[in-house]
């Protein structure tokens, strides 16, 4: 029988968060929808996950990118909808059943940072960063998304379907926003409560990959136009 949900958990050197991000899902009772996907973790990432002998593990034998990692996550997935979360408990766990309920009516749900109260603790580089990556997108593809690079995402199959993704790296947030609107669907929001990472090392050059997606965004705007008129 088709599952109604997948969660699909990239995960890259997180020993530190599987169990209690494990822990947490368990509560809101989506334990049996974890899929991590482990992009060639050199700790022990993927023992704390095999700890949980019942989640499933989906594994890279070298480090093929995030994009990869959620291509291989949706691959092994034939549910209803799929949510995506990072595995760093930045976004809470606790939110999923609120994306969930939220897919009932918008084919496709992000988590914004930037629309509960107050502003999230976040460096104002990134808060530019993130700003700019969006407000591109909502120009160029008519959008009005307030965080589009969010870690945390829900899409039903339909929308899914729409995709055909191919990044393998971080720019795979921008390529499957462009695709999404490209195939006509709106991105709808709900607000998230994010904590910066309390644990584990931060891998990202932020000011370069700001640069990296508001060009692919522009460029793949620009292959858009070309063929629409060929
Ligand atoms: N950086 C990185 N993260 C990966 C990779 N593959 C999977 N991930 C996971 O992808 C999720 C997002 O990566 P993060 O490094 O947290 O990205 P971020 O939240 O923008 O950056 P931080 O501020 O460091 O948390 C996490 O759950 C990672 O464990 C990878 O190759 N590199
Ligand atoms: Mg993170």
């Amino acid at each position: 029988m088709q599952r109604a949900v997948d969660i699909i958990v990239p995960v890259y050197n997180e020993e530190a968060c599987v169990d209690e991000f494990v822990d947490r899902v368990t509560a809101v009772g989506l334990r049996e929808a974890l899929i991590f996907v482990d992009n060639a973790s050199t700790d022990l990432t993927v023992q704390r996950i095999e700890h949980h002998a019942d989640i499933r593990l989906v594994r890279h034998d070298r480090n093929a990118g995030y994009g990869a990692s959620i291509r291989d996550g949706i691959a092994a997935s034939d549910a209803a909808a799929i949510v995506i979360i990072d595995a760093d408990l930045e976004y809470p766990p606790e939110s999923i059943p609120d994306l969930l309920a939220a897919l009932d009516r918008h084919p496709v749900v992000y988590g914004s940072r930037f629309l509960g109260d107050g502003q999230p603790d976040m460096s104002w580089i990134r808060r530019c960063g993130n700003g700019l990556i969006s407000g591109v997108f909502n120009i160029l593809f008519r959008q009005a998304t307030t965080d589009l690079y969010t870690g945390m995402k829900a899409l039903r199959r339909d929308a899914l379907d729409s995709l055909t993704l191919r990044r393998d790296g971080f720019e795979h947030v921008a390529e499957m926003g462009v695709q999404l609107a490209q195939a006509g669907h709106r991105i709808h929001e709900i607000p998230v409560r994010y904590a910066p990472r309390a644990s584990g090392v931060s891998k990202m050059r932020h000011l370069r990959e700001t640069v990296t997606y508001v060009w692919y965004i522009v460029t793949a705007w620009l292959r858009f136009r070309v063929a629409r008129r060929t």
